[in-house]
C-alpha cells in the first residue's frame, strides 16, 4: 500500500480458540467494532459497536476473544519518505512463531517520487 493509506482490517478469531492479543508494530489503529463477543466481554460494551472501555483511543494492541470479529482502522499516513514494513502479530510468542504474523509494506506515495 502507499503511504497515506487508511485501511479497515477485520480480525477474526475462531469460536474454539483462545484470546489473541494482536499487536501492530510502529503504527497505531482504532477499534471500530467488536462483534461475536463472548458474554463476559459483550456485557462490558459501552456502545452499539460492542466496544469496551479498553477499545477507546489509539491502540497498538487489541485482544480478540474466541468467536469475535474486531474491525480496526489502521492509519499509515504519518510522514516517512522510504519503504517501511510493519508487523502485525499475536503477542503470544508461541503463536507468533507458528505463523500468526504478517508483514505490511508501505511504499512512499508515488506522487512524491517525481
Ligand atoms: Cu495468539
Amino acid at each position: 500500500m502507499d503511504r497515506g493509506a487508511r485501511e479497515v482490517w477485520e480480525v477474526r478469531n475462531e469460536p474454539a480458540s483462545m484470546p489473541h492479543p494482536m499487536h501492530l508494530h510502529g503504527s497505531a489503529f482504532r477499534v471500530l467494532s467488536r462483534t461475536g463477543s463472548p458474554d463476559q466481554v459483550a456485557r462490558l460494551a459501552l456502545d452499539d459497536h460492542g466496544r469496551t472501555a479498553g477499545d477507546l483511543g489509539r491502540k497498538d494492541t487489541v485482544l480478540v476473544w474466541p468467536g469475535e470479529t474486531v474491525r480496526l482502522a489502521a492509519d499509515f499516513s504519518h510522514p516517512f519518505d522510504d519503504d517501511q514494513r510493519y508487523l502485525f502479530h499475536c503477542h503470544i510468542l508461541e503463536h507468533e512463531d507458528n505463523g500468526m504474523m504478517i508483514g505490511v509494506r508501505v511504499r512512499p506515495r508515488s506522487d512524491r517520487l517525481s
